[in-house]
């Protein structure tokens, strides 16, 4: 099995319940999330060894965000301990047409306000195989902005691939500075969870409606973007409402054709954050066994319906538990 490192912020979140707005809320459920911590918990639940590199407060919620990565068998010992405070956020479930929302709390965290790299690089690293990354992290401060480059950078002279994930956040900055982002580390990526709008804007392609052969029209000119470039891959959603969703999956390795995954229906939801870190991160898991673009695809995929169905922003589910469902649907298992 690999060795995995992920970087990022991990919040403490906070939410309120079915068909209860936040500003009337009496009671809400604590749980932990963060786009790269999500991806570690899965990875780590896969088989993997999974490190997690953040930066949490000295006090019970850093002790909490550890708890809860070591009990998924994340490695927190690049987990610094320090700063004024664990990021929060808040989340009003959607219901029916009615989205979800969610509200940040995480100005000054311990996290988003350290003023320079907090790893020696070489440690950091260590003997990891591969560095998993979003857009959530170079979004979180100015300084995050350079820092998050500098360690993409840092791992590839090291010899370690990089996966990425664009994984924009309207209310952390602005789409023009995302996709800036985006084409600076592209050089980099090995393997790119991204859109094909995040595709054609940041390339300066025409921007067209999604279809499979624009798509991918979108990641050939990827390939040719990226030299390093392996596997890109995303999801198509067809939404009909909240409750209601169909997911698909789809993906392109360097000379292979685009291949989709079976479509899932997921009814109900029951939490719809952290399905784009799990649908990552079962990519990741076929992309590091060494398996083939469709299998690869159709275990991302399951990973990422099977999020859908348990609350907080992590996957649960073992690599057979992934394998069980995508085998007997929703047959019960005896
Ligand atoms: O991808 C899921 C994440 O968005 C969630 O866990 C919280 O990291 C988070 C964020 O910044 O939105």
């Amino acid at each position: 099995m690999a060795k995995v490192l992920t970087l990022g912020e991990i919040m403490l979140r906070l939410s309120v319940g079915d068909g209860v707005r936040l500003a009337d809320a009496s009671v809400l459920a604590a749980n932990y999330g963060g786009a790269e911590a999500n991806v570690a918990v899965s990875l780590a639940q896969f088989g993997h060894t999974a490190a997690f590199a953040s930066v949490v407060p000295e006090n019970p919620l850093g002790d909490g965000a550890v708890r809860h990565l070591s009990r998924f068998g994340v490695d927190c010992s690049r987990v610094l301990r320090g700063g004024a405070r664990l990021g929060t956020y808040y989340l009003e479930e959607g219901v029916g047409a009615r989205g979800s929302q969610a509200t940040y709390d995480r100005a000054g965290s311990s996290f988003a306000a350290v003023d320079a790299c907090p790893w020696d690089l070489d440690e950091l690293f260590g003997d990891a195989d591969l560095l998993h990354i979003s857009g959530v992290t170079p979004a979180v401060s100015p300084t995050w902005r350079v820092i998050a480059p500098a360690v993409v950078r840092g791992a590839v002279e090291r010899g370690v691939r990089v996966s990425y994930d664009v994984n924009f956040r309207a209310k952390l900055w602005s789409w023009d500075a995302c996709m800036e982002v985006f084409l600076e580390l592209l050089p980099y990526i090995s393997v790119l969870s991204a859109g094909i709008g995040d595709v054609q804007s940041a390339l300066g392609l025409e921007r067209t409606a999604w279809d499979e052969g624009a798509l991918s029209d979108a990641y050939t000119r990827l390939f040719e973007a990226a030299p390093l470039l392996e596997t890109v891959y995303s999801t198509c959603r067809v939404v009909h409402s909240s409750s209601s969703n169909d997911l698909t999956g789809y993906l392109m390795t360097r000379g292979g054709a685009l291949v989709h995954s079976r479509t899932h229906r997921i009814e109900p939801i029951v939490d719809r954050v952290g399905g784009g870190d799990a649908f990552a991160a079962g990519v990741l898991h076929g992309v590091l066994s060494g398996w083939d673009a469709q299998r690869t695809i159709e275990f991302g995929c399951a990973a990422g319906a099977l999020k859908h169905t348990v609350a907080g922003d992590c996957n649960r589910f073992t690599a057979a538990e992934v394998e069980q469902f995508l085998h007997s649907g929703a047959d019960v298992a005896r």
